[in-house]
């Protein structure tokens, strides 16, 4: 009987995991300003960068004129020269989104001539999902919405650890 009880709560906790990792955010590049040559703000993308926490499958979304800038990823080091000659991939169309599928650096620039090194330009760094979804920076509209309360887990862990160690049979 114990052991039927452990098993449903290691599965519902299993799941509830698996819902706090897929539980993947939408952010907006630049916001309302969207991706331009922020001639206003030249650290526009770079606060956005720092503001925001970047996870595994969260989706970039690049708002532009459709012919008047692009996406564009490079390297590192053709990014921080704004070197355009080895593209890695190219999004042309508006709105340009794009899944970061792994964790670790992004560069982005626009490639039309003189944009990147007027500004146009995002790095970010992308972190493991799931770790602390609820970190106060991921304001609403763009938040990640927590299914459960951050109490929930440590009760039912704490629930799995009675059992394991009173089983009633
Ligand atoms: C990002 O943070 C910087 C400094 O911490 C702040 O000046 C800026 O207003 C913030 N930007 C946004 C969009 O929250
Ligand atoms: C840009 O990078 C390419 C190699 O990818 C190099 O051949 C070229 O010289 C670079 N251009 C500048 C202006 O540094
Ligand atoms: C991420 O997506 C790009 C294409 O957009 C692909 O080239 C790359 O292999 C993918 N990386 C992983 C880890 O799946
Ligand atoms: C990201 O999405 C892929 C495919 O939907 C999934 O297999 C993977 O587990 C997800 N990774 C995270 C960290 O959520
Ligand atoms: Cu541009």
């Amino acid at each position: 009987m114990a052991k039927v009880e452990i098993l449903f709560l290691l599965l519902t906790l299993k799941l509830m995991s698996l819902q706090y990792i897929t539980e993947a955010a939408e952010h907006v590049v630049g916001g309302d300003s969207a991706w331009i040559i922020p001639k206003k703000n030249p650290s526009l993308y770079s606060s956005f960068a720092a503001n925001t926490t970047f996870r595994v499958n969260d989706t970039l979304v690049f708002n532009f004129r459709t012919g008047a800038h692009n996406v564009v990823t490079l390297s590192q080091k053709h990014y921080e020269s704004c070197n355009v000659t080895d593209i890695i991939e190219s999004f042309d169309t508006s709105p340009a989104k794009i899944t970061l599928n792994r964790t670790g650096d992004f560069y982005f620039v626009c490639a039309f001539p003189s944009h990147c090194s007027l500004g146009q330009k995002l790095s970010i760094h992308v972190t493991a999902g799931g770790s602390s979804s609820l970190t106060p920076s991921e304001a609403p509209p763009h938040s990640r919405a927590p299914t459960l309360p951050a109490v929930t887990v440590p009760f039912l862990l704490m629930a799995v650890a009675t059992n394991l160690l009173f089983p009633c049979y």
